[in-house]
């Protein structure tokens, strides 16, 4: 078996050389979903894995934008159109300096396995730029997106590729970027989901990954036969997704001691509230200020620069910031302070070293492709409230949204389930991959 892999790999790292981190994501489903082709006949033989690590289509495009001192700037975007087997690509956008192909191959190529979990119709793409929003005026992220639009706006459409926002992509970027479509095509349609709520948007979506990625956690501990009340939590990150993973913890009373940012982390040993919350949404959201602000306002509080919160004593970690975020050396830490579940905010925020040192202690760790598609599973419910002309309730589509998580993690149980307990990678890796490769398969050989 280990043959048969290595064989793969081989051949995959042959021909995208220099992608360590699209190498990462394929290594991972080859490992555990290449055993269950073998074991199934209507697979084997269809060469059916290394059609969908191929993308269906790649774009890459000059963005060239004018900024506040009238000087040139030049960026690159990128869409990925990875697979549509199962619906029109959907996938966020992401703008962040280390943007480059890899790391938008080993999203777009994870989100395929994502939104086949969901449920719902979607099929897998991620786009993005290298462009940095931080430290940029209003008008300097409006001129950018405009310019990045003229161009994605031909290659995407509410039936074709639907994206949405990622780090560095949130309600500013998507209104400018909706606008400039709206203005292109002369028409107002549900083309990017993360809207506005007078425009299209859905309930409950800034807040889904957060939520859902709590809600995917919980499954978790019921199957352990416990729950968050009570639990000491450590987030990493305070963007989009930790802030609203953090607001669920507080509402099912789990204590939440750590956020973070690329500068460091803020410990508030007496626990972030509601209000302390609420702060932290205005600094990044409004002002646009670092972490470390945290702790001139509430000065119990340690900012601790240049470092990642995973050792801070902890019964459950959730990354939720950027890839590879959390390393060999920090799983040892967090099962020496007796930490009992790792559920993913982020995408691939644990190293393959991680997640090993995770899954052999007794670690029960969810990997992001199953426990943060909440975000993704309501932007499908967006598209669906499009598509009626209607708008669901709070309650109606947070309801969906939990439905959904429940839904996921049951799969995971039933293609991971082992007999030392639940192989939440293989599960997730499994149950994404058979819906994906049945319509590939129904669909002949395209
Ligand atoms: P945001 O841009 O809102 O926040 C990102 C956060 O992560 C910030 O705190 C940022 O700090 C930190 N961060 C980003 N890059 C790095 C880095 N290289 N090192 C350390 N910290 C970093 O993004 P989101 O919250 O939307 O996304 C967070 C993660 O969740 C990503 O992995 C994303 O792919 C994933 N995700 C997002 C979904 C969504 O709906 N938004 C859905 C599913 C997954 P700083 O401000 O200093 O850069
Ligand atoms: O990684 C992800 O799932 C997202 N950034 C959300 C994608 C979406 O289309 O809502």
């Amino acid at each position: 078996m280990n043959k048969i892999v290595q064989q793969f790999l081989a051949e995959v790292d042959q021909r995208n050389q220099h992608q360590p981190e699209f190498m990462q994501a394929v290594t991972e489903v080859a490992e555990t979903v290449i055993p269950y082709i073998v074991q199934h006949d209507i697979y084997y033989g269809q060469n059916i894995l290394m059609r969908i690590v191929e993308p269906e289509r790649v774009v890459s495009f000059r963005v060239a934008w004018i900024d506040d001192k009238e000087e040139i700037q030049v960026n690159r975007g990128y869409r990925i159109e990875m697979n549509s087997a199962i619906g029109p690509y959907k996938g966020g956008l992401r703008f962040h300096p280390s943007v480059n192909l890899s790391i938008l191959k080993f999203l777009a190529f994870e989100q395929v396995f994502k939104n086949s979990l969901t449920t719902l119709p979607m099929g897998g793409g991620k786009g993005g730029s290298d462009f940095d929003p931080k430290g940029k005026t209003d008008t300097e992220v409006m001129r950018f997106c405009q310019s990045f639009m003229t161009e994605l706006f031909r290659h995407i459409g509410p039936n074709r590729d639907i994206p949405a926002g990622d780090i560095g992509v949130g309600s500013r970027e998507i209104g400018y970027m909706f606008g400039q479509y709206k203005r292109l095509k002369n028409e107002f349609t549900g083309v990017l989901t993360g809207k506005g709520m007078s425009w299209g948007g859905s309930l409950i979506r800034p807040e889904a990954t957060g939520y859902g990625t709590v809600y995917f956690a919980e499954e978790m501990l019921a199957h352990q036969n416990t729950s968050m009340e009570g639990k000491v939590v450590v987030i990493s990150g305070s963007g989009n997704v930790a802030q609203y993973a953090a607001e669920k913890c507080i509402q099912i009373k789990a204590k939440v001691v750590t956020l973070s940012d690329s500068s460091g982390y803020v410990y508030d040993p007496e626990g972030i509230d509601e209000e302390k919350l609420q702060f932290v949404m205005e600094l990044k959201n409004v002002k646009r200020q670092r972490i470390s602000a945290y702790v001139e306002k509430y000065p119990k509080a340690q900012f601790h620069a240049k470092k990642n919160p995973w050792e801070v004593p902890c019964d459950i970690a959730l990354p939720c910031a950027t890839q590879n975020e959390l390393h060999e050396t920090d799983a040892k830490m967090l099962v020496k302070n007796g930490c009992i579940c790792v559920c993913e905010g982020a995408n691939m925020p644990c190293t393959p070293e991680a997640i090993s040192y995770l899954q052999n202690n007794n670690v029960s760790y969810a990997p992001g492709k199953a426990s943060n598609a909440g975000g993704v599973a309501v932007s499908g419910l967006e598209m669906a409230q499009n598509s009626l002309r209607y708008s669901w309730t709070r309650s109606e589509v947070d309801e969906r949204l939990k439905a959904i998580m429940q839904d996921i993690h049951k799969s995971c149980l039933d293609y991971g389930k082992e007999k030392n307990g639940v192989n939440y990678v293989k599960g997730a890796n499994i149950a994404g991959f058979v819906k994906v490769a049945d319509a590939m398969l129904a669909q002949g050989v395209v």
